[in-house]
């Protein structure tokens, strides 16, 4: 906990630092490269980011933010480094994304979960049971509506460059839990958002948002009865361990967006603009295939260790439980539910 505080701190100094010495004048360290634009905007200029990410080092996210930094060092010739930092050194996502708007830490990983509270668009995301399976996610994600998406958060400060895989979300609790009538009553971790509140509520749980990082003692020591989430984050987050009951109701599919800070995107030469888009857009595809390894991986791996795992073979009481949410949500999200609706597969 401390260690964590501490490279927080620290992290935030070596932010200060860029800025002073950064973007402020279009580069570090280089400055016989660089030359100015009447814009402001420095070409051939000399960078190093920072991008912030919530898992660990050999998680699948983690690995397409390595590939995207690497494919831009490549095609800069050397001139921009994003160093990718793991395992929330930086912070929780909340405080990772308002440090992102504010130009403090450059880059970033999230799931488009916690964005909602940063751009209404991407609460649709959140909506239970919109798609089908990961084809539907990303034949919409791939799409002009799914990319759309990612410019629009140009007003909340930040620029989307690529959606990454995060399969489906489902409960685990450290009670038995089997059935949809087990989560009546339990406390429930949830990335916090007003949606993920509501679908709580429709179950009949309540709802305890709180930080990632802290649901593992939280599960521990009893604070919350369960949580929910993807095969790859239950296993490396090692949850499984204080909450051994799965059950398989993929209520959620959010996927995972890599943002830029527009802070940073505007004072970008137009080339290094496209060479940071194109290089998220190529790091999609590996991406893609380290999630589908580390996702059979991990099941493997929380079997092994003990959890219990329950497969839900009709989701229709569990569709309808939530509809009441899907209800409230439908007129401000009609657009994207039907360009949704049209992906699909
Ligand atoms: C994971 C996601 C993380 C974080 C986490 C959570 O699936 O990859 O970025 O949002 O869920 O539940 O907080």
């Amino acid at each position: 906990m401390l260690m964590r505080k501490m490279s927080q701190l620290i992290g935030l100094g070596a932010a200060a630092a860029l800025l002073i010495t950064g973007c402020g004048n279009g580069g570090t360290g280089d400055s016989t490269g660089t030359t100015a634009e009447p814009g402001g905007k420095a070409e051939g200029a000399t960078y190093t980011f920072r991008l912030a990410e919530a898992h660990p080092a050999d998680y699948p996210t983690t690995k397409g933010d390595m590939r995207f930094a690497e494919l831009v060092k490549e095609r800069s010739g050397g001139r921009i480094t994003i160093d990718v930092f793991p395992s929330a050194q930086l912070g929780e996502e909340k405080s990772v994304i308002e440090q992102v708007q504010l130009g403090a830490i450059e880059f970033t990983r999230v799931s488009t979960g916690p964005m909602a509270e940063f751009s209404k668009d991407f609460g649709v995301f959140s909506l239970p049971y919109i798609f089908d399976n990961d084809d539907h996610v990303w034949s919409f994600l791939l799409s002009d509506a799914g990319t759309g998406l990612l410019d629009s958060l140009e007003s909340s400060g930040m620029k989307g460059l690529a959606y990454y895989s995060s399969g489906s979300r489902s409960f685990y609790s450290s009670k038995p839990l089997t059935k949809l009538e087990d989560l009546k009553g339990m406390k429930i971790r949830v990335i916090e958002n007003k949606l993920n509140m509501d679908i709580m509520e429709a179950l009949g749980a309540s709802a305890t948002p709180m930080p990632y990082g802290e649901v593992y003692s939280s599960l521990q020591t009893g604070v919350i009865d369960a949580a929910e989430n993807n095969y790859p984050s239950y296993y490396s987050s090692k949850h499984y361990e204080v909450a051994p009951h799965y059950l398989l109701d993929s209520h959620q599919r959010v996927p995972e967006v890599l943002l830029i800070s527009k802070q940073v995107w505007d004072k970008l030469s137009a080339e290094d603009q496209d060479i940071i888009r194109q290089a998220a857009l190529d790091s999609i595809e590996y991406q893609r295939d380290e999630w589908a390894k580390y996702e059979q991986e991990s099941e493997e791996k929380v079997r092994e260790g003990g959890a219990t795992i329950t497969e839900v073979t009709d989701f229709t009481p569990w569709k309808q439980a939530v509809a009441p949410v899907i209800d409230k949500y439908r007129s401000q999200y009609q657009e994207v539910l039907e360009a949704i609706e049209a992906a699909r597969p």
